[in-house]
């Protein structure tokens, strides 16, 4: 693969749902050799630190179900200023987190410089959750539906654009928990979906194949959301909302490998990662292997 410049930027976002600990994930993902991890590879690496995320305990709640709203559209408005930049460069944005709210400020900042932006969701739900929708008022939850223009106007408008990213142009991976509202969006926008259910029975090496080469026939650039609890909690323990029979550790390691081959990747963003609930730092670990093979490493 090209030799790329990357720009790294962390994102302490825990205000997009309940679970503390979610906001140490990009700590624990540098700790984890992040940086050296890509530096090895050819990559050269620009770390621009943290976002500044307001302290769960000094945000008080507005009158909206969505749960700490103000100062997650605070937080994703930096976010998007500072994704934005990074592109303007031309470099890669590679975004840790932080919970996936975090996915609406690094769709902002990317989307308006694609006509076409195509984006991978490897999760093990769909974040397509409304304020009307969602059973819980975490807004970690909604990123996929408030990046194609669906829910609460200050996260739909963060950078006066709507939407970051046409429905027809994205591909979820991996999915296996989905709300009754979620379910009818998929149908209703004609959203590409990789259930669990599909991933059994073609294997990931068929799903990748089909991804890539929809997104590379239909999309200008491509990014991928990769929420740690798509994989297996027994290979991805770290997370706030684990669910049983996920994407394995080596099958996530081809689909990245699968992802470099095919060199379509604009940027990323790997959220979720939470080292409270985690195993001595194993699903950080994870993090950064697959950023490895996401970057190019192969064995021989
Ligand atoms: C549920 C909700 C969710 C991530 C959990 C869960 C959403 N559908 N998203 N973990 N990343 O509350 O909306
Ligand atoms: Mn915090
Ligand atoms: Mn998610
Ligand atoms: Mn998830």
């Amino acid at each position: 693969m090209k030799k790329k410049n990357i720009s790294l930027i962390g994102v302490p976002m825990d205000l997009g749902q309940m679970r503390r600990g979610v906001d140490m994930g990009p700590s624990a993902i540098r700790y984890a050799g992040a940086i050296q991890r890509l530096e090895q590879l050819g990559h050269q690496v620009e770390d621009l630190g943290d976002i500044q995320i307001d302290q769960a305990e000094s945000v008080h709640m507005t009158d909206t179900n969505l749960r700490n709203l103000d100062a997650v559209v605070k937080g994703n408005m930096e976010l998007a200023d500072t994704v934005k930049e990074a592109k303007d460069k031309g470099h890669f944005p590679l975004i840790l987190g932080g919970d996936h709210s975090i996915a609406i400020g690094s769709l902002a900042g990317i989307g308006q410089k694609y006509e076409n932006l195509g984006v991978i969701w490897y999760d093990a739900h769909g974040d397509l959750n409304t304020g009307d929708t969602s059973p819980s008022g975490n807004i970690h939850g909604m990123p996929l539906a408030v990046s194609i223009g669906i829910g609460h106007s200050d996260l739909v408008n963060i950078h006066e654009y709507t939407p970051k990213v046409k429905p027809e142009n994205i591909v979820i991976i991996g999915a296996r928990s989905l709300d009754e509202g979620e379910r009818e969006l998929i149908k209703e926008k004609g959203i590409r979906v990789y259930t669990m259910h599909e991933i059994d029975r073609m294997g990931m090496t068929k799903v990748m194949e089909e991804a890539i080469q929809y997104l590379k026939e239909n999309t200008d650039g491509v990014h991928l959301s990769l929420d740690l609890d798509g994989l297996d909690p027994s290979d991805a323990p770290g997370v706030g909302t684990p669910v049983n029979g996920g994407i394995s550790y080596r099958e996530s390691h081809l689909a990245m490998e699968m992802l470099a081959e095919s060199d379509i990747l604009t940027s990323a963003e790997f959220v979720e990662v939470n080292p409270i609930l985690d195993e001595k730092n194993k699903t950080a670990a994870v993090a950064v292997a697959l950023m490895g093979s996401l970057f190019g490493e192969k064995l021989l």
